[in-house]
């Protein structure tokens, strides 16, 4: 019997160490590399560093097998404990905003619809922050839960969301900077849909002709699939998709 774990870090230690090679990578170099590791744990920017360097392999790798929609990255900022809402998610007034509409229909991969699947929503704020993370901004704001309804219709108003720029004050940041790499990424809403006997999907829906689309720092956006032109009704931004979950 292989030992699957063994192939798996000996491959990653094996690619390191020819990276190592390919460079010439001196002690002082290797001693950098290893502060900047503390320094990353320290600042509990894990998560931050691993999205934005491998998670979207996992997601590329899962997306070939997929019968679904296709996975996106989850990112740093997924709460669950977030309220049910049914109509508007709260958003804070003094921060202004456009209005978004964020509908559609949840179905299974035989396209009957799927009702009673919970279905989280979260998104910056109209000045690129993230409720429950920054700035104080209580996490009921900017972020809900949905339940798909009769034909396995969702419906909720929110703001649209601007790009996210990996601020440098973190060791994360620091390092785009230095290789001179922008930090930025497409403005995005953030979707996790879950229910019982099926997988979770966790996606992420982008702007048709938005800034950073096709140039994602997080190199996100695997597919073209929920690159969406919007459309606008009375003054609110519509984003309309149609989501698939597979059998668990
Ligand atoms: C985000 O908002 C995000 O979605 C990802 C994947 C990484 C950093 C910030
Ligand atoms: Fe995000």
């Amino acid at each position: 019997m292989t030992n699957r774990l063994d192939a798996v870090v000996s491959s990653i230690v094996e690619g390191v160490r020819n990276a190592l090679r390919e460079h010439d990578v001196t002690f002082e170099e290797y001693r950098k590399g290893f502060k900047f590791m503390m320094d990353v744990a320290e600042a509990k920017e894990l998560p931050l560093l691993m999205d934005l360097f491998l998670n979207t392999t996992i997601v590329e790798i899962q997306n070939r097998q997929a019968q679904g929609s296709p996975s996106d990255l989850e990112g740093p900022y997924f709460r669950s404990d977030v309220p049910l809402v049914t109509d508007k998610i709260k958003t804070m007034p003094e921060f202004g905003g456009t209005p978004l509409v964020l509908r559609g229909h949840v179905k299974d991969t035989d396209g009957n619809p799927v009702e009673g699947a919970t279905i989280f929503v979260w998104s910056s704020t109209p000045d690129g922050k993230y409720s429950g993370f920054h700035d104080n901004i209580p996490v009921d704001y900017y972020r809900g839960k949905l339940l798909s309804g009769a034909g396995g219709a969702y419906s909720v108003e929110s703001t649209v969301p601007v790009p996210y720029q990996i601020k440098n004050n973190g060791p994360t940041g620091a390092l785009l900077e230095a290789m001179g790499r922008h930090s930025w990424r497409p403005a995005h809403v953030h979707y996790k849909i879950r229910k019982d006997g099926y997988k979770d999907l966790t996606t992420q829906a982008y702007f048709e002709g938005g800034e950073w689309v096709g140039d994602d720092c997080c190199e996100g956006k695997l597919t073209d699939d929920f690159v969406i032109a919007e459309t606008v009704e009375d003054g609110k931004h519509v984003m309309d998709i149609d989501f698939v979950i597979e059998r668990a």
